[in-house]
């Protein structure tokens, strides 16, 4: 069991889309709540989220992109369909941004794929999942503890300032590092969920204060496809703060592994005091949408390694759908971390 402190909600099961765009036709939606079910069985207990309210999610999403999602699903069904409410049409890039009304033009206008479906349930659960980040951040602002995890679900890496896309709705990693800058804090987000985290460094693009490191699949052959290429390193004065490696497909723990030394060397240039992790479980080997080879017992040693650089480490859930395998990935992770953390307490 494990214990490291973890926070949940409930009502981040609402959310439940039924299908998706994949491989050129209608699939099951892989991302469903019970890949939460599955993590929330390994723990003993998991701590309720706090209600930290909108402003936080505002710090990092537009408002109008944050009404959008509150009100998408209601303005889909009034439009008299059924199911859930998902774009067709995207505006190409440069085309102009007008003020629309139209449900149809807004789903294009917030999002970049059709992985992303608007359910009934997708505010509610998106909202907690942001506040379950921000609870999980307290207890380590707090001092109350050097780890903590939030168990996120929807995901949030895919999510920019004004858009919606793989899955993800609000962006929980970079709420909770927005606010714990906020808070005084030298944020450093390291991403290793497979897929290339675009939302959150399109947040931090060009913020020289929140570094954003990213170890994912090449996106020459893999999802996002448009962000992710090793030399997009940060705009103005946040040049030099985004750090992406990205790898081959079939990239095993070996390989993986010096790419995570070279993420922590950075982490470590830039002075953070504070890390957060977004965590993929999706590079395990059986994994059904990607094409990394880690095993359990690389996710313990991924958590030692992390642990090892003394800081405070917040994590953060992503990705994973392997979905019977994905509690002990988890549990693997987080022991990893917790044999250090003694070590981690002592750095606080
Ligand atoms: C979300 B996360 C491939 C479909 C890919 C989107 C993947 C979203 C991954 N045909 N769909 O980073 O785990
Ligand atoms: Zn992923």
């Amino acid at each position: 069991m494990i214990t490291v402190p973890g926070y949940f909600d409930r009502r981040q099961l609402t959310h439940e889309p039924v299908q998706e765009l994949h491989n050129g036709g209608w699939t099951a939606y892989a991302e469903k709540s019970s890949r939460a079910q599955i993590i929330a069985n390994s723990f003993a207990e998991l701590r309720p989220a706090r209600d930290f309210g909108l402003e936080p999610l505002l710090n990092v999403h537009d408002r109008a992109y944050v009404e959008f999602l509150r009100s998408a699903y209601e303005e889909w069904r009034a439009t008299g369909r059924d199911g859930d409410a998902i774009g067709y049409t995207w505006p190409v890039v440069r085309r102009r941004r007008l003020d629309f009304d139209r449900i149809d033009a807004k789903l294009g206008l917030y999002s970049y794929d059709a992985a992303t479906p608007i359910a009934e349930g997708t505010w509610e659960a998106s909202y907690w999942s942001a506040q379950t980040a921000l609870s999980a951040l307290s207890v380590i602002l707090d001092g109350e503890a050097a780890a903590s995890f939030a168990l996120c679900r929807p995901p949030g890496h895919h999510s920019g300032p004004d858009y919606c896309g793989g899955y993800c709705y609000l962006n929980n990693a970079a709420i909770a590092a927005e606010q714990a800058r906020r808070s005084g804090r030298r944020v450093a987000i390291l991403d290793i969920d497979y897929h290339h985290g675009n939302g959150t460094q399109d947040i931090f693009y060009s913020d020289p204060d929140v570094m954003f490191v990213s170890i994912h699949a090449d996106p020459v052959t893999d999802y996002p496809f448009f962000w992710g290429h090793a030399d997009e390193r940060g705009a103005g004065p946040g040049e030099g703060k985004t750090l992406n490696l990205p790898l081959p497909r079939g990239t095993d723990f070996q390989a993986y592994y010096s790419a995570l030394a070279e993420a922590l060397d950075a982490v470590r240039s830039h002075g953070a005091d504070l890390f957060v992790l977004s965590f993929g479980a999706d590079t395990f080997e059986e994994d059904p949408i990607s094409h990394f080879r880690l095993r359990r017992d690389d996710y313990r040693a991924i958590g030692e390694r992390i642990a090892a650089i003394g800081l405070p480490v917040l994590v953060v859930m992503e990705g994973g759908y392997a979905v019977d395998a994905l509690g002990h990935n988890v549990e693997a992770l987080l022991s990893g971390l917790e044999d250090d953390a003694t070590r981690v307490v002592s750095a606080v």
